[in-house]
């Protein structure tokens, strides 16, 4: 395929593809192993993630490329086959996290800032070579307004080492993927999370002009817009999608070829059903596709649970998400479609 950061950057958003965020770094992985009792060394986690992306149905027609660990993108599957290699022969690309995540912001109590740039330029050319063709870095924007969090300095330190790590990225032919998280936790409404998102999004297309990242060659992830996870409502997905595409119209240039949503701790049917409302009221100036994590690997993790039997199982878990997923990035999803499967 095309090497240019245009032609990468569309074919990830492409006719409902999305992308599948399995850069889980190895305390998070555990997390997720606890929950389904196995133990998580480094060939657990590579029959986990061998089994998702050998998952042929899912991987050629639903997911344009999956988001590495480091650990992984070196990994080998049971056979001996770089998984990076059974990724690229399903046609999806492979992508690498470089962020070496959120650390509490000195002077900012409650406030984080994602670190990494320090070796970033050395990293990119190293993933280059592995095979990566976009990266990802997570800047994590908790909302609690008592305490004045986020603070102003918190958004701009985190969109501008959001910008740096675009610039760099874009250096070495690699597409920046860029996700400012405002996290769903907390008792806040709607109109909150509108609000922060807004002051976010402008600081960081601020920030990327300023880098002169070339957004034609950029991805941008995103939080939906929803009321906070304890505030005790769970807005319509007509509310979501109403909220959602109002921000990004007052916010994301329309050079931006796509938006990849995160799901943030949403349910898995509700993070399906919101991005189909957000597209079923389009057209839009961007493609808008999803990025899950969790929504995408909650059922294929409860299915597979560590046993090789179950790998079938699995597959056909993360198989149905994938899919799903692909008819809301096209706003053709159905929630029948969910009882039939
Ligand atoms: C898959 O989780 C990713 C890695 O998290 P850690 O660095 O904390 O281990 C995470 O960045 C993910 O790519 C996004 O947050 C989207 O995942 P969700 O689960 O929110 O869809």
């Amino acid at each position: 395929m095309s090497e240019r950061l245009e032609d990468i950057a569309a074919a990830i958003v492409a006719n409902g593809k999305g992308l599948l965020a399995a850069d889980e770094s190895s305390g998070t992985i555990k997390k997720r192993f606890d929950v389904i009792g196995v133990e998580s060394t480094a060939d657990s986690r590579r029959d986990y993630r061998e089994m998702m992306f050998r998952a042929k149905d899912a991987m050629t027609k639903y997911i344009s490329g999956v988001i590495l660990y480091d650990e992984t993108i070196r990994q080998k599957a049971a056979d001996g086959t770089p998984l990076v290699d059974i990724i690229k022969a399903s046609g999806a690309i492979p992508g690498i996290k470089v962020d070496a995540g959120a650390k509490p912001l000195a002077g900012f109590p409650g406030d984080t800032v994602t670190e990494g740039l320090d070796g970033l330029r050395e990293r990119l050319a190293d993933y280059y070579k592995l095979g990566a063709r976009f990266a990802k870095w997570r800047a994590v924007i908790d909302i609690d307004t008592g305490k004045g969090v986020p603070s102003t300095n918190s958004i701009s330190a985190n969109t501008h080492a959001l910008a740096r790590y675009a610039a760099l990225c874009q250096e070495a032919g690699i597409v920046p993927i860029v996700e400012p998280e405002v996290l769903m936790d907390g008792a806040h409404d709607i109109g909150t999370c509108y609000e922060v998102s807004k002051a976010t999004l402008i600081k960081l297309y601020d920030e990327l002009h300023a880098a002169r990242v070339v957004l034609e060659g950029t991805i941008l992830k995103p939080n939906m817009v929803l009321s906070g996870k304890t505030s005790g409502t769970v807005d319509s997905p007509e509310k979501v999608a109403e909220m959602t595409i109002k921000l990004f119209r007052e916010t994301v240039p329309a050079a931006v070829p796509g938006i990849a949503f995160l799901s943030g701790g949403q349910e898995d049917e509700e993070a399906t059903a919101n991005l189909n409302a957000i597209n079923a009221i389009g057209p839009h100036p961007w493609k808008l596709t999803f990025s899950y994590g969790r929504a995408l690997q909650a059922a294929p993790q409860k299915a597979w649970s560590g046993k090789a039997s179950n790998v079938a199982a699995g597959q056909a878990a993360f198989t149905h998400r994938a899919h799903m997923n692909y008819l809301a990035a096209l706003g053709k999803w159905k929630a029948s479609l969910e009882q039939a499967a």
